[in-house]
């Protein structure tokens, strides 16, 4: 990310059940009220996620795009997204995870999931990090005000978000 520090913004455990719908098209970033874009999400299967299971899928160095980011995540953002993707010829990289295997992508990497077509729970850890030096924005939306109010309670409009839910990883 080109940044010295990272701290942790929030993890989260995203356990899709079998036979569970899809995850459609959106970029994470518009979800924080983070006022950098050197963010970046581990996505870590607990097991292995083959395609069928619904492994992440991304648009390859869509974060140059703009079109979409101020969409959340749902049918629309699905439609609109793919079809702004599509006509940009961005690659869309589908790829199966053995267990070990992890990805990392930054906040305005447009990705989406297939659906759970197995009958076994999909179970995925994520963490997702932050220059330390990261500053609370004005939220821009409602989604905004509700992740600075779970994910870094406290933190100020303006100043470092240095809360106690936000170490710095690594010491
Ligand atoms: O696991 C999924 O289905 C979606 C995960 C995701 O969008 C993310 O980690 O940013």
């Amino acid at each position: 990310m080109g940044c010295e520090r990272v701290r942790i913004y929030h993890d989260q455990a995203l356990f899709k059940e079998a036979g569970g719908g899809i995850t459609p098209w959106h970029a994470d970033q518009y979800y924080w009220p983070i006022d950098t874009d050197n963010t970046i999400t581990v996505w870590i299967p607990l097991q292995a996620t083959p395609l069928e299971m619904g492994p992440l899928e991304f648009s390859a160095k869509s974060q140059q795009i703009v079109f979409g980011r101020d969409l959340q995540i749902g049918d629309e953002s699905e439609s609109k997204i793919k079809d702004n993707l599509r006509i940009n010829n961005f690659e869309h990289v589908i790829e199966a995870f053995d267990l070990g295997e992890v990805s990392f992508h930054s906040g305005w990497v447009f990705h989406r999931a297939g659906a759970n077509q197995t009958d076994q729970m999909r179970k995925v850890m994520t963490v997702i990090y932050m220059d330390a030096e990261a500053k609370l924005m004005n939220p821009k939306n409602d989604n905004q005000i509700h992740d600075w109010h779970t994910w870094c309670p406290g933190a100020k409009i303006g100043e470092v978000i240095d809360t106690e839910l936000n170490p710095i990883a690594g010491g």
